[in-house]
């Protein structure tokens, strides 16, 4: 496999202005028609002539004609990627007939089967295994389709655009041709056939067009799409609310398929989305998958400006789409939700995942300058670092600037296919008078890896003056040895003794600045110092979590106590008690290590009890200050990683805490019980969080009392939030019922594949010491399928996720996941490269551990035929 450079960036010498496609789809075989209006691209003219060569993959040629004539095979060359045609005129009408098997296609990319059901994906490259295309971003056409298909199996014919015309043949047969009036590049084309349902809705946009809305699912789902719809109808509002932006036609589809590479897909005007992420009910989804129907569908729906009316040049510039739509849907989740809370989820997620991604050996750039696949690209510091980039573009520019930024790149690029450097200008160009590095802020995208930023304070009574002095290092990162200093915007509070916030002069200002207040860190170190400050503070850094970086501030247990309650700014409370847990956490670790026994400091969990005291203030925020850093995370801050350590030092925590503190703990669990009716509100689910995250520390202690509520709240529970979370607790226990519980969950549940995702899952995280044992076994169950990307990511995903298991010291884990990584590369190279993913910071562990996962790399790397997906990965990973 070759690797493709940003570097080596050149516009098509083809444009393509119209696409005709006629598709044909039979049992046996699909035979797709295109007819391509196609010219000599302008901007390449001084090159001369070049040839037309089209990518195509995995495809049967059938024809060739040019401006009607049929083409002899001698006039055209065809390879395993592409078909090149010599000699045309400057313009000219290229008709191209192939056949296609989507009813063998188990990658999921092109058009493929789904429960019998057609659909396609064609980002990021797909499109070019259903005809031979220019498939890039950069080169957008008008496109009509035609779909036919047998009636009685097919009755749904669904394009992007318009329904122009159908009709019915004699022999069963029926067709449908759609119209997208919007030029797309061939990544946004979709097309589905098959027998769905739908449900039916509409929006009436502020200028006044009606939008009929529809959703389709398999019959029988029908009953579950309510709150899909009222997601999209509030992201619809939000959009024209928030960034002026409103849809551009008359139709807006929604299709949910089981099967499915990711979470959706943005086809314009007829989005697919993986049924995760569309069908709810309270008895089947949980909380978390309502709040992430409710995203992604907004996301979806946010790109139709983001990323559709304005798209990539390249795959390079992935982030302008990605990272600027997850920021448009964090901010729409806030706005429907709690903001705080919301802010607190998505940097856990952040950390978890975008920050072990930038410590290891597959950390790249958020606009990354090579790739071997691209689909491997599509990565947590694409989309959520990519997300923070564009919300500290907002934070140096205030609200204000950043919309006059959006504005402006709408204004200039509408229609365009353009870079992150477009939007970036943009930017800089609506906001002449801000005091903004913009190359120094471009950094941002240039280098990989998660700044360090180290604080210090010293408070001078004599002076009433406060210094801080803060410095930035950024390590080396795979073939970025040297890094410069970025421009990091830290936002920072100073918080007087009886907590509330003091003023904020600099020195040589006239007047204090609010509360909260945006410093530039430009310099490797810098130090600030303000004036009048009456008594010795305790800074609050990086308050809303202002940069996505790693702070290191040698505060006191006391002063993070003390900002757990006091601070102003509620990310930073939060904080504070993670800052907190963290170091007593390693400190455990530690002891262990040195073969002492762990002991937990009262101080913490009297500050626990402090937590439980509040937490009728706001329990979504109480339950997310009661949970503790995860295990994978913790173990980012370890020179060399400890699964077991952790794991123990994390679960005495949670016993100490839940015998120390049970009778708190049960009477917070009682008064939140108290719900009234099920709703989905943020209070409701407040409410419920808060319920489990006691019974999880009440479970920990292991009494039998809270065994009894757990199985109460197990067996009576309403509402599959309450069900999982006890039956989690359940799967992690040596309670006697557990094998019964978890049958009878599988009993109920058989009919629900998205609830049997959950039951996969929840074994799959068990700590039991049983659990891989388990694992094996469930990848031979009835409902377990390899073929099903939901299946590998709840069973197999799950698994890699359970640290204390997955890294086994005697490898077993490692030797599984090599296993299902290569039965997975022949059907599905992208999922299989997903779960490869999880050896990637195999470094970081200890000797033998090394070994362990060493060798099932190399096993993988030395068997033939590996896709390029996993290929790249594995490669990088030994490198
Ligand atoms: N743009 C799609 C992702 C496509 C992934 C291709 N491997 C979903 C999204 O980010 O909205
Ligand atoms: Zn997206």
């Amino acid at each position: 496999p070759k690797a493709i450079h940003l570097s080596d960036y050149a516009p098509p010498a083809w444009l393509i202005d119209t696409v005709e496609l006629h598709v044909d789809l039979r049992e046996d075989v699909t035979t797709v028609t295109s007819r391509l209006a196609v010219r000599r691209n302008p901007v390449r003219a001084a090159e001369g002539p070049a040839p037309l060569v089209l990518d195509g993959e995995a495809m049967e040629l059938v024809s060739v004609t040019v401006d009607n004539r049929l083409l002899h095979p001698a006039d055209y060359a065809v390879t395993a990627e592409s078909l090149t045609v010599p000699r045309l005129p400057e313009a000219a009408t290229v008709e191209i007939v192939t056949r296609i098997k989507p009813q063998e296609n188990t990658a999921l990319q092109g058009l493929y089967k789904s429960s019998g059901n057609y659909c396609t994906q064609c980002e990021a490259e797909g499109f070019r295994r259903i005809t031979y295309f220019l498939d890039r971003p950069d080169v957008m056409a008008r496109y009509t389709v035609t779909i036919e298909a047998e009636k009685a199996r097919y009755p749904v014919l669904l394009s992007n655009g318009n329904l122009v015309d159908q009709g019915d043949r004699l022999d069963g047969r029926h067709w449908a041709r759609w119209n997208d009036p919007w030029p797309k590049p061939s990544y946004l084309f979709a097309m589905v056939a098959g027998a769905l349902t739908q449900v039916e809705d509409r929006f009436v946009t502020r200028s006044g067009r009606e939008v009929t809305l529809r959703i389709f699912v398999e019959p029988g789902n029908e009953g579950k799409v309510a709150h899909a719809m009222d997601s999209l109808k509030k992201s619809m509002k939000w959009d024209e609310d928030a960034y002026g932006l409103e849809y551009d036609l008359d139709i807006f589809n929604i299709v949910a398929v089981s099967d499915f590479n990711m979470g959706a897909m943005e086809n314009k005007s007829l989005n697919v989305f993986n049924t995760k992420y569309v069908l709810a009910n309270p008895e089947t989804a949980t909380d978390t998958d309502f709040l992430g129907i409710e995203t992604v569908v907004a996301h979806e729906y946010f790109h139709n400006w983001t990323g559709n009316r304005v798209t990539c040049r390249d795959w390079f510039q992935l982030s302008l789409k990605e990272g600027l739509t997850v920021f448009r849907d964090q901010q729409f989740s806030a706005d429907m939700n709690s903001a705080p809370v919301k802010r607190i989820q998505d940097v856990t997620r952040l950390r978890q995942v975008q920050f072990a991604e930038d410590a290891g050996p597959t950390a790249h750039p958020v606009r990354p300058e090579s790739y071997i696949e691209i689909n491997n690209f599509y990565t947590p510091t694409v989309y959520e670092k990519g997300a923070e980039v564009l919300r500290m573009y907002r934070t140096l520019l205030g609200p204000q600037g950043y919309r006059k930024g959006i504005d402006l790149y709408f204004q200039r690029h509408d229609g365009q296919a353009v870079t992150t450097d477009d939007f970036l200008a943009a930017m800089r160009d609506a906001n002449p008078d801000a005091a903004v590095d913009w190359a120094q802020f471009q950094l941002w995208y240039r280098q990989a890896g998660t700044p360090v930023v180290e604080a210090d304070g010293a408070y001078d009574a004599a002076s009433r003056s406060y210094r801080l002095t803060l410095r930035q290092s950024l390590a080396p990162t795979p073939g970025q040895p040297e890094k410069a200093p970025l421009l990091i915007p830290v936002a920072l509070g100073l918080v007087g003794p009886d907590g509330a916030d003091l003023p904020l002069r600099l020195e040589g200002e006239a007047a204090a600045a609010g509360s909260t207040r945006v410093l530039h860190l430009t310099e490797a170190s810098q130090s600030f110092t303000f004036v009048d400050v009456p008594a010795a503070p305790v800074p609050s850094l990086f308050r809303g979590f202002s940069a996505p970086v790693r702070l290191r501030f040698p505060c006191s247990d006391a002063e993070l106590t003390f900002l757990m309650a006091k601070d102003s700014d509620a990310f930073n409370r939060w904080e504070a008690g993670q800052t907190l847990a963290t170091r007593i956490i390693l400190g455990m670790v530690a002891e262990r290590t040195a073969g002492r026994a762990m002991t937990v400091p009262p101080a913490f969990v009297e500050a626990v009890g402090a937590t439980l005291a509040r937490a009728h203030e706001d329990r979504s925020f109480a339950a997310l200050a009661l949970m503790l850093p995860s295990e994978g995370y913790l173990g980012q801050s370890m020179e060399v990683v400890d699964p077991d350590g952790l794991h123990e030092a994390r679960e005495t925590i949670r016993r100490t805490v839940g015998s120390s503190l049970g009778a708190a703990l049960r009477r917070l669990y009682g008064e939140c019980r108290e719900d009234g009716p099920f709703a989905i509100t943020p209070e409701a689910m407040g409410r419920r969080a808060l319920k489990n995250a006691c019974l999880g520390y009440l479970m920990a202690a292991g009494d039998a009392e809270a065994a009894a509520l757990c199985l109460e709240q197990y067996r009576g529970g309403s509402g599959m939030t309450d069900v999982l979370a006890a039956l989690s607790l359940i799967a992690d226990s040596d309670l006697p019922e557990r094998e019964a519980c978890l049958e009878a969950f599988a009993t109920r549940w058989q009919g629900e594949p998205l609830v049997m995702d959950k039951w996969f899952t929840v074994q799959a995280l068990s700590g039991r010491p049983d659990t891989l044992e388990r694992v094996r076994r469930l990848t031979g169950h009835p409902a377990f399928s390899i073929r099903n990307p939901n299946k590998v990511y709840a069973l197999i995903g799950g698994f890699t996720a359970n640290q204390a298991r997955f890294h086994a010291a005697d490898g077993s884990g490692y030797a599984f996941l090599a296993e299902r990584v290569l039965e997975l590369d022949g059907l599905n190279p992208q999922v299989a490269s997903r779960m490869v993913k999880a050896f990637a910071r195999w470094r970081k562990f200890d000797a033998g551990r090394q070994a362990h996962a060493r060798a099932q790399l190399e096993r993988i790397q030395a068997t033939p035929g590996l896709s390029p997906d996993v290929f790249e990965i594995v490669e990088r990973s030994l490198d």
